[in-house]
């Protein structure tokens, strides 16, 4: 199969619809045998019903439905995991993602080498203040800290390589970050391409400026989890060390001078306390550096290294 369309959604059934009839039209155009997959996320709406619904018409079309809402995240992992096609394209399903991309997203992963895409909603239809501003901060700070050079991290319209989605795991909000998961992972040629954009249609948005909150901290946990998720004493007890000898340093000279030079007691001195401060710190350091390895070590994880080619075996 060439493509798979995977499609997270929240109570779209307006919609659907008219974005199936869409998609069908670009993929039949260019004869790409492909799949729909909808993952309904705990929907209050008909969406349920509008898919099946859509299905007798059209057996490309597949669904999952969740008990209740994941986010998007979940739905996005669930569809990756059930994705048959070669090349793997997510999509929004309020249509502000345009299935004319799909042709130039599938091209650009089978004929360009590239082990995913990311769109650019250069042009942006939403609420500048609650969206718009918000997002180019949170972009700043994802390409800062990554060194991806993406303009756009959370747009939905997005093109894998089958290899990439099958090997990484979205879970939480991590959504917006596949591209720092997919880097991790090992996957080094990530593209962008600029992609049309349109207001919203149907229904209302689900993402208000609380989940940029989250996402910042979603961002420090990712890196964090990439770097040293399979080391972490190589942090805590990197830090932990140097806070204890920082804090045993000034002991030392505050006991020194207390008793050579002059004789002002020990703890009336300010920096006692932060020598006591920094050695207890380091110690609770090195110490979340032990367990962090104990919990690692258990970690079915631990071994878990993507191969990318053998010979002679
Ligand atoms: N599975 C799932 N999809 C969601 C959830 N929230 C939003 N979505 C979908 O994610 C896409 C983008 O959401 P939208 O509200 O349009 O966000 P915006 O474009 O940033 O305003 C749409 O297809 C939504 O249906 C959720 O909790 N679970
Ligand atoms: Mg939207």
């Amino acid at each position: 199969m060439d493509i798979s369309i995977v499609i997270p959604l929240y109570n779209e059934e307006e919609s659907l619809p008219e974005l199936t009839a869409w998609i069908k039209r670009v993929v039949d155009a260019h004869e790409y045998s492909y799949e729909i997959i909808m993952v309904d996320d705990g929907s209050q709406d008909d969406s349920w019903e509008v898919i099946n619904e859509l299905r007798k018409n059209n057996e490309h079309i597949k669904g999952i439905k969740f008990q209740r809402n994941y986010g998007k995240s979940a739905a996005l992992n669930e569809g990756f995991r059930s994705a048959l096609g070669d090349v793997i394209i997510t999509m929004d399903a309020d249509m502000q993602d345009s299935p004319d991309e799909i042709p130039a997203l599938y091209n650009m992963i089978q004929n360009e080498g590239y082990d995913m895409v990311s769109g650019w909603k250069k042009k942006r239809y939403d609420n500048k203040l609650t969206k718009n501003i918000p997002s180019k901060l949170f972009n700043a700070a994802a390409r800062k800290s990554s060194g991806i050079k993406l303009h756009d991290f959370n747009c939905g319209l997005k093109s894998y390589k089958k290899k990439l989605v099958k090997s990484i795991e979205v879970y939480g909000e991590m959504h917006r970050y596949i591209p720092i998961i997919a880097k991790w992972a090992g996957f080094k040629k990530i593209g962008e391409k600029v992609v049309e954009h349109r207001p919203r249609k149907y229904g209302v948005t689900k993402f208000g400026w609380e989940r940029f909150v989250n996402g910042f901290l979603d961002l420090g946990s990712i890196m964090f989890v990439g770097k040293f998720g399979k080391r972490p004493m190589h942090f805590f007890g990197l830090w932990g060390t140097v806070a204890f000898m920082i804090g045993l340093g000034i002991f030392l000279w505050l006991t020194i001078t207390k008793f050579f030079f002059d004789h002002t007691g020990l703890t009336q001195r300010p920096l006692f306390f932060f020598a006591i401060l920094a050695m207890i710190m380091g110690t609770q350091l090195f110490l979340a550096g032990f367990i962090g390895e104990l919990i690692a070590r258990n970690s079915p994880d631990r071994n878990n290294y993507l191969v990318e080619t053998k010979t002679g075996l």
